[in-house]
């Protein structure tokens, strides 16, 4: 079926502004070109309208910042991503900061039984307003998509858990919080860290994670962080953590995920173009959404 593109620029729930800039950044990357090159139906829907007006200034009841904004955000890509379900497309929403998968996942809610989640992050994005070390709401995603969490973040498009635990696998995390550790044991989550890939080969963890989901959900988001990417690769990204998946070892993560046609929807999320080197971020980004729509190096 159809690709239903969006963006969702939100930028407020990270330290640096210019994720806002993402979306565009991925376009001007060539992705429309890229994709009508695979023979791909798409249609471009836009920007969702944000209003990224915020501050660096943690709440001090809550430790969240801006959390009204981000909640206002994530309800306008909720909706959005309602109607372009309802039109039978395949969404495909370029960031934004993470925090936007609170939007997508509870706009997709609906529409699945059991959705799993493939969250290929630097990042867990498990904390909570409790352990968070910085306030940043993108670092919470999908623990508020789990049901924890300041109960605004919870509750759009209904209250409570969007995902199970055993629906989600984490794919490149490196950089851990100690209370996300806990969470992890405590929630029974699937998690390949970066020691993991080592040992077994992104081709092994694919296979794994494609297997582990393919019979226990009827829907499987994938949310991109490009930050789960090596730096090397992908500068361009406010929370950059060294020792990541090469650009190859990511290409094929996504190019199974392709073979698999497992997934029902693709989120690419923290391109920072204000941060980068000639747009090489986007670029890669490009890169990686041609590739789990099918493009193949010949
Ligand atoms: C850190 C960084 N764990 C936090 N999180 C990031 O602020 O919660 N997620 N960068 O993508
Ligand atoms: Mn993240
Ligand atoms: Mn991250
Ligand atoms: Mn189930």
């Amino acid at each position: 079926n159809r690709i239903g593109i969006v963006g969702a620029p939100i930028t407020i729930a990270q330290p640096n502004y210019g994720v806002d800039l993402g979306p565009n950044a991925i376009r001007y990357a060539g992705l429309h070109k890229r994709l009508d090159g695979l023979n791909v139906n798409f249609k471009d829907y836009g920007n969702i309208d944000i209003e990224n007006v915020g501050t660096n200034e943690k709440d001090s009841k809550t430790n969240l910042k801006n959390l009204k904004e981000v909640v206002n955000g994530n309800q306008k890509i909720a909706d959005e991503i309602k109607v372009i379900k309802s039109r039978g497309d395949f969404p495909l929403i370029l960031g934004g900061d993470h925090s936007i998968a609170i939007g997508t996942i509870s706009g997709l809610y609906n529409h699945y039984k059991d959705l799993g989640v493939i969250w290929f992050d630097a990042h867990a994005d498990l904390n909570t307003g409790e352990t968070s070390p910085s306030g940043n709401i993108h670092g919470m995603s999908l623990a508020a998509s789990l049901g924890e969490g300041h109960k605004d973040l919870t509750s759009i498009n209904g209250e409570g858990p969007k995902v199970r635990p055993e629906h989600t696998v984490i794919i490149g995390a490196r950089s851990i919080d100690e209370g996300e550790r806990e969470f992890i044991k405590e929630r029974g989550i699937q998690v390949y860290t970066m020691r993991d890939i080592e040992k077994l080969g992104m081709d092994t963890v694919m296979k794994e994670a494609i297997d582990y989901l393919s019979n226990r959900v009827d829907g499987v988001h994938l949310s991109l962080d490009v930050d789960g990417i090596d730096p090397l690769h992908t500068p361009g990204t406010g929370t950059p953590v060294v020792g990541g998946p090469s650009y190859r070892e990511t290409f094929h993560a996504m190019s199974a995920l392709y073979d698999s046609q497992i997934l029902t929807s693709v989120e690419v999320v923290e391109v920072n173009p204000l941060l980068d080197n000639k747009n090489k971020t986007a670029e890669v980004a490009a890169d990686m959404i041609a590739a789990v729509f099918g493009e193949k190096y010949i």
